[in-house]
């Protein structure tokens, strides 16, 4: 009862929404124990999809890949394809849908719903690491450790930067991430900012990848849950374009977390707003990102399986315990708030939360008052706007190329808007977070 009163007069809270999402008190059974800045894992929970790319060569098509082709629901599609970079960004976009159901549904299923992450503090800091050994069973591979960097690099408005480092197979995913949501009616609207690098160094590969829109649903009956909506992109160096389409429940197939992927070569089609010519489309994908989809090749209505979401559980990335944590350390930083929001006591919650957010503003205070501004650890911010140009010995970013290819903004405006969208706001500035390889490199008070 007292839940379901204090529910209704959150309900009735969020009417009146500013846009400051934090200055929302939601009632105790909502809250997660946990920071947006342990978010950052959800990009990795499938190490060896991230790195499978690093071990897909030059192959030629093996007698029995050519034998078995139509009769073995089991047969790889990639047995199919010859063209690496193909081959390449189809792997990409395998790891990028299986890291879907990490990012959208992990709260439903460790929590019974989604909840409200705890808002990160200025410096607030998440690490841990993925062993070497693959969850699949089909795969030897040394897959070497995988480490997670990610900080909270502004407070106001909340920003996380993050990386995802393996230097045995010299892969580096990195990335930031802001959002902006509006309330309509119950149903809260999410925009994401930002985007995330993904390097293979070894093979020079890179490829830029946007964040979809999503929307809160269920809050009425408060058992809040994720839909993403509109588009995404996977833009790779090598020419090749992921377009991926979200749709939900409510929309054309009737089933919850649909998607649909196309494959297409920049020069034959740039993301096209006014889609006057036809694109031609080398893969077509469908499915359900948090169940099954499918695969199937340009002019040819057979389907082969590409992920099941079920299949493989994923990697929990392992984190030092909290007494070997820095004060810094997410985990260590919020235990007692944490234990208070699992205990359900709302004063205790209160109070716990309250003497952390007055300890930050006295810390801002002091770094006023001294002329002492805070200084990001592991990352920094840097200007795209092409007005200065890189200074010497720097290399040019990835994203400025990787957008131009896809014919995507630079700017700071929601992740994937087309040049020219109705969202390309080009007063927006073209900063963007990165990560800072030396002070990652002369780190020795925070480890993994
Ligand atoms: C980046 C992700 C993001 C963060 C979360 C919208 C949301 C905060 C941002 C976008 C990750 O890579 C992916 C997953 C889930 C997103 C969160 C879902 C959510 O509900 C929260 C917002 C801020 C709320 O907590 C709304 C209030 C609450 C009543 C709903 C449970």
């Amino acid at each position: 009862m007292a839940s379901a009163a204090s529910w209704t007069s959150f309900l009735k809270s969020i009417t009146s929404y500013n846009g400051d999402l934090a200055s929302l008190t939601a009632p105790p059974f909502i809250l997660s124990p946990v920071s947006l800045v342990e978010y950052s894992q959800y990009w990795a929970e499938h190490p060896n999809l991230l790195l499978a790319p690093n071990f897909i060569s030059n192959n030629p098509k093996t007698q029995s890949d050519n034998d078995d082709d139509d009769n073995d629901d089991d047969d790889d599609y990639e047995a199919d394809e010859d063209n690496i970079d193909v081959k390449k960004i189809l792997a990409v976009t395998k790891w990028f849908i299986a890291t879907l159901k990490s990012q959208y549904c992990s709260r439903n299923e460790s929590m019974g719903s989604e909840k409200k992450p705890l808002n990160p503090f200025l410096g607030e800091l998440f690490t841990g690491k993925w062993s070497s050994v693959s969850k699949d069973p089909k795969d030897s591979k040394d897959l070497g450790e995988t480490i997670l960097l990610s900080e909270q690099v502004s407070h106001h408005p909340p920003i996380t930067a993050y990386a995802i480092i393996n230097e045995k197979h010299n892969t580096t995913l990195q990335g930031y991430n802001r959002i902006k949501a509006s309330i309509y009616t119950y149903t809260l609207s999410v925009k994401q900012f930002g985007h995330a690098i993904l390097q293979y160094k070894n093979s020079n590969d890179s490829y830029l990848i946007t964040l979809p829109g999503l929307h809160i649903e269920g809050l009425l009956a408060a058992s809040p849950f994720v839909e993403l909506d509109g588009k995404s992109y996977i833009q790779s160096s090598s020419g090749y374009l992921s377009a991926i389409e979200y749709s939900g429940r409510g929309y054309f197939s009737g089933k919850k977390n649909t998607f649909k992927a196309k494959i297409i070569k920049n020069n034959e089609a740039k993301i096209n707003l006014k889609k006057k010519s036809p694109e031609k489309i080398l893969y077509t994908i469908q499915g359900q990102w948090s169940e099954k989809s499918y695969i199937s090749k340009y002019n040819s209505s057979a389907k082969k399986l590409f992920y099941d979401a079920n299949l493989i559980k994923p990697e929990i990335l392992s984190v030092k315990p909290i007494e070997a944590q820095h004060p810094l350390e997410s985990r260590k930083a919020w235990l007692d708030v944490a234990e208070a929001i699992k205990s359900g006591d709302y004063d205790l919650i209160h109070n716990k939360k309250s003497k952390l957010e007055n300890d930050q503003r006295e810390l801002r205070k002091i770094e006023i008052e001294n002329n002492t501004p805070w200084k990001n650890r592991w990352f920094t911010e840097i200007d795209l706007s092409g007005k200065e140009l890189p200074a010497l010995g720097q290399k040019s970013d990835p994203f400025t190329t990787l957008s131009t290819l896809a014919n995507l903004s630079k700017n700071d405006v929601p992740s994937g808007t087309p040049i020219g969208d109705k969202e390309d706001d080009p007063n927006a500035h073209s900063k963007h977070w990165r990560l800072n390889i030396d002070a990652y490199k002369n780190e020795s008070e925070i480890t993994p």
